[in-house]
């Protein structure tokens, strides 16, 4: 029997995404928690390029990079296929997959670190972003229609992870009225059982995003 491990950490986006996706096709595998403030020895032999979790272990072959594990299981367990079977729809999911993860988290993160003057367009850019996905969405109950696909894997941070930073950043990205599409389909996908179960408690993310802006608005403060 193959031995699957995931190197990762409960607060992570990065590594529940990939919890999903094994949990979807049901692989069963070990969790092996990551202290990001003293990294392990097993983390650093095995991503040595980024030393970022998660990473997963596939008879110890370690593979890194959440988005390109979650292909990975994909194309190794062939049940339950994640990915779209059409190449344009392939190629559309992992577009705006990048998309999420170089310009949506990004400008969220932003707009939740940003203070005066700043707050107001950084808050707007991550709105926009989020139109943009809006439109993907409309008519449709996953982005992988009528079953969870890659692109709901690599969104599902909006879910839940949004809010927390809406909340710790004092703004209202993901408002209701603004996204009522994006808001149903946060519904569907988050009582996908195999979904909620690995979603980590709200208490836990607050606190972690609490912790984060906090250290980086000191490390902005000293360079003044
Ligand atoms: N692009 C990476 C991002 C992973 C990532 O940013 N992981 C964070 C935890 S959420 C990490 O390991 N940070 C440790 C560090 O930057 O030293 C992925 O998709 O896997």
């Amino acid at each position: 029997m193959a031995e699957v491990k995931i190197i990762g950490s409960a607060a992570s986006l990065f590594s529940v995404r990939v919890e999903w996706a094994l949990k979807l096709k049901g692989i069963e595998y070990e969790y092996i928690v990551e202290d990001l403030r003293n990294k392990s020895e097993l983390l650093l032999k095995s991503n040595p390029v980024y030393k970022k979790i998660p990473v997963l272990l596939h008879n110890d072959k370690a593979i890194s990079e959440s988005l390109l594990i979650i292909e990975y299981i994909d194309e190794t367990w062939k049940e339950n296929p994640i990915l779209p079977e059409d190449p344009y729809d392939r190629a559309n999911a992992r577009f705006w997959a990048k998309f999420l993860d170089e310009k949506g988290l990004l400008g969220a993160w932003e707009a939740c670190q940003a203070e005066g003057e700043e707050k107001e367009k950084a808050v707007e850019a991550a709105v926009q972003h989020l139109a943009l996905l809006d439109k993907e969405i409309q008519g449709k109950k996953f982005f992988g229609g009528e079953k969870i696909g890659y692109l709901d894997l690599a969104a599902g941070w909006i879910c839940h992870w949004l809010s927390v930073l809406d909340e710790v950043g004092e703004m209202n990205v993901f408002d209701r009225e603004r996204f009522p599409s994006l808001h149903e389909w946060a519904q569907n996908f988050i009582h996908v059982p195999v979904i909620k179960e690995s979603l980590p408690p709200r208490e836990i993310l607050v606190n972690y995003f609490k912790g984060s802006l906090s250290y980086v608005r000191s490390l902005a403060a000293n360079k003044k």
